[in-house]
């Protein structure tokens, strides 16, 4: 039973990636009780990174390798495949990708080319990121089996858990995570873990509800999936992606800097304002992350 986070990824003033910042975050996640960390996803502004800022965090993070999944997922072929020789200097556990996107009406069978390229080269396990909101394409346990392509493990997400159980049903051996913050309970419980991009800045609750669930004390953990469920509800209204650099700031101590744009950063007003709100929320509940 596992909490991942999909890593946030720091940008400086400037622009550029601050692996300081990056590392402090992480080392942070991991000593606090999280599992893995998810590097270069949807909350890591994974599509908006090049292909050497991507390299860069890997290297960044190169101290907690055994625990990082790092995702390659591109639309230029030659970075993908780029990305995967690189990984191999680390001892990662797996390697993930979003499938290909924007292009409209591709046939099944070259969404699953591009996973089967990946195995072919990848010195490490093969991850699915499976989020069709997103990429437009639903990778899902059907297609799977239909052209008998078994990978090492899923990040389902989706908002329809019966999808993400059917991975485990049609390929047992395959690691299942759903990506919903709202459903991190249920995957924790039914599945093998969570990916979970509020875990960023509760990460206590996380592992709080994680430890709910080994005790066997489901009603509490339910208490902390709402809580979490709330502090989605806080971020949406501001724009998730950038609401969680304050957020984090705000629960963690320390500052990320910012994201950087098409996802832009909020303004000092709504900075405010969210801190405010997320503050008053906490003490209201007694929560001290
Ligand atoms: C999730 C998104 C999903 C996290 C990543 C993640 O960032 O790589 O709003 O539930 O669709 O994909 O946070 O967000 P919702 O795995």
């Amino acid at each position: 039973m596992e909490i991942v986070v999909p890593i946030l990824t720091p940008f400086n003033p400037d622009g550029s990636v601050n692996k300081e910042a990056l590392r402090t975050h992480a080392s942070n996640l991991l000593q606090k009780g999280v599992d893995l960390i998810f590097v270069n996803g949807t909350t890591g502004l994974g599509p908006a990174l090049s292909k050497e800022e991507k390299k860069e965090n890997l290297k960044a993070l190169a101290d907690f390798a055994d625990r990082i999944i790092f995702q390659v997922g591109e639309l230029n072929i030659d970075n993908v495949m780029e990305l995967v020789k690189f990984s191999s200097d680390y001892g990662i556990k797996a390697i993930a990708s979003y499938s290909p996107y924007y292009f409209p009406r591709l046939p099944e069978k070259w969404l699953i080319s591009y996973f089967k390229r990946l195995v072919e080269i990848s010195p490490h396990p093969v991850y699915l990121y499976n989020y069709p909101l997103a990429t437009g394409y639903d990778i899902s346990p059907k297609l799977l089996s239909k052209f008998n392509l078994e990978l090492a493990g899923v990040k389902d997400t989706n908002q329809d858990l019966a999808h993400s159980l059917e991975y485990k049903s049609a390929f047992p051996k395959m690691n299942v995570y759903n990506g919903s913050d709202t459903l991190a309970f249920y995957s924790l419980l039914t599945l093998d873990g969570t990916v979970a991009s509020m875990a960023n800045c509760l990460p206590t609750l996380f592992v709080e509800m994680k430890n709910s669930i080994v005790r066997g004390d489901l009603k509490r953990g339910m208490v902390y999936q709402r809580l979490i469920s709330s502090v989605v509800d806080i971020a949406r209204k501001y724009g998730q992606l950038s609401a969680l650099y304050v957020l984090t700031e705000t629960t963690q101590g320390y500052s990320l800097g910012g994201p950087r744009g098409p996802i832009f950063p909020l303004e000092e007003e709504e900075r405010n304002q969210l801190k405010r709100e997320i503050e008053l929320f906490l003490k209201s509940l007694g929560v001290l992350n």
